[in-house]
């Protein structure tokens, strides 16, 4: 066995559940090849210094939109919404050049690492700068992203998002639109091309319709019959109100309803926010075996409303979670509000637990990694033989943890420290964040206030 380098933990969550002294031996393709709990740390093994837990996958993220994060908080008008938030948003894409869009993403995945995540799934259909709208193919953007994560260091899931239309019906795109737009053969034609550069890079490939707004089910179909990579399928669905009044006035049907009945959605999918949904939408969707893929910060920013967590769960439903626009860049946030908003609506305590005695944060955790695996096209997630060497050590310095035992530090991390319980993060075998610091911070600092500077000028 070719072993690259031996971890020691005192104490790890491992797939099966905490352990303690555990040796990890991982080769050198930064695959898990031994776990050996009871162990003694020797002179090879690097000793972690503190409990160690799994990287988690960050399920849904437009990386450009971390450039505006804090800055659609000032009133418009009173009636300030997800659509005038959208106009923001629209401005922000029509001055933003390739490395513009390099820079920031470089920037947000440092941050997503120092967060808790070893990998993000990239919801990109910011295809084109304003500049070469009708000249470029999208491949350029795409290569941006894959170089970002490159060089941050995170793993990633790309997904290119097919978007021609402004509304139900196939309405003609606005001018802010403009930079998203495919038609279907140059969406396809864009995958072929990518197939190979994410080949390369080890990164998953799979696709993205942005909505049901964004395009007809005729060019769904097309899109899904043609493309031949088999890795996730991702739509943004009933996230608003208006997108479920304006599917019925379409359709006759709810948003969820209408994708469940004229899609074959299953475990390759994943339904992003999924936020207004009836009773019997919500067991559908459960059922159909694909991941709810939840924001929690960003739904509560944008004024979404809260996703039916508890029925969907008792339904047998599969989550994870994503930061989409990156108002937060953290694991304990996401999942903290995910909970919060659920004791919010009931008024009541530990809403998203397996039963009694359940830990929340446990409860959060395990669901999210086996839906972020699912959701981003990885095999397997956690710690374990045959995954990929991604974790976290939590800061064994840090009093709320050291006093810890087994799940309370999921729960002092989560709803008790947040990142500052993050202290080191390996991913692929590497530790790219440690004591709390990404490896090429200073660079990636430098270089996001100065495109922050040109993009507020
Ligand atoms: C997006 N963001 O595609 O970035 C959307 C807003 C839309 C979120 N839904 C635009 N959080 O849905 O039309
Ligand atoms: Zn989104």
């Amino acid at each position: 066995m070719n072993v690259g380098q031996t971890l020691f933990c005192e104490r790890v969550l491992l797939a099966e559940g905490w352990a303690s002294d555990v040796t990890i031996g991982i080769d050198s393709g930064a695959t898990i090849v031994s776990i050996q709990p009871d162990s003694t740390c020797d002179s090879t093994s690097t000793r972690l210094s503190g409990p160690a837990v799994p990287a988690l996958q960050n399920l849904h993220s437009h990386a450009f939109q971390r450039a505006m994060a804090g800055l659609a908080e000032q009133a418009g008008s009173t009636d300030d919404s997800f659509w005038t938030w959208r106009e923001t948003m629209y401005r922000l894409v029509s001055r933003m050049s390739p490395d513009d869009v390099e820079v920031v993403t470089t920037k947000l995945y440092s941050e997503l690492l120092k967060g808790g995540f070893g990998h993000v799934v990239e919801f990109h259909y910011f295809h084109h700068a304003l500049a070469e709208v009708g000249r470029s193919d999208g491949f350029e953007m795409s290569a941006r992203i894959l170089r970002a994560a490159q060089t941050a260091g995170i793993g990633l899931t790309h997904l290119p998002v097919f978007y021609a239309h402004a509304g139900f019906g196939g309405l003609d795109p606005n001018a802010g639109q403009q930079p998203f737009i495919h038609g279907v053969d140059s969406f396809l034609a864009l995958l072929d091309r990518l197939e190979p550069e994410c080949r390369a890079a080890d990164v998953r490939l799979g696709l993205a319709i942005h909505s049901l707004r964004a395009a007809t089910p005729d060019e769904m179909s097309a899109v899904l019959s043609a493309e031949r990579a088999a890795g996730p399928i991702h739509i943004h669905v009933a996230e608003q109100e208006r997108e479920v009044e304006d599917c019925l006035a379409w359709s006759g049907r709810r948003p969820v309803s209408y994708l469940l009945d004229e899609f074959p959605v299953d475990d390759r999918w994943c339904a992003i926010h999924a936020t207004h949904m009836t009773t019997e939408e919500t067991a559908r969707l459960a059922r159909s075996g694909a991941v709810a893929g939840l924001c929690p910060a960003t739904e509560a920013n944008l004024g979404d409303g809260i996703f039916p967590a508890t029925d969907f769960v008792d339904y047998g439903g599969r989550l994870g979670i994503g930061t989409d626009s990156h108002v937060a860049t953290s694991v304990a946030e996401e999942l903290r509000l995910l909970e919060y908003g659920q004791r919010l609506r009931d008024r009541r305590r530990n809403r998203v637990v397996s039963g009694p005695g359940a830990s929340v944060g446990r409860t959060l955790v395990d669901a999210s990694l086996a839906g972020g695996a699912q959701a981003a096209g990885l095999g397997m997630s956690g710690i374990r033989v045959g995954a990929r060497a991604d974790l976290v050590v939590l800061d064994g310095t840090n009093p709320f943890i050291a006093a810890a035992t087994d799940d309370q530090i999921l729960d002092r991390w989560i709803f008790a420290l947040g990142n500052e319980a993050v202290r080191d993060v390996m991913v692929r075998g590497q530790f790219v964040v440690e004591q709390g610091r990404h490896r090429l911070e200073e660079d990636i600092d430098r270089n996001f206030e100065r495109a922050l500077r040109k993009l507020a000028s």
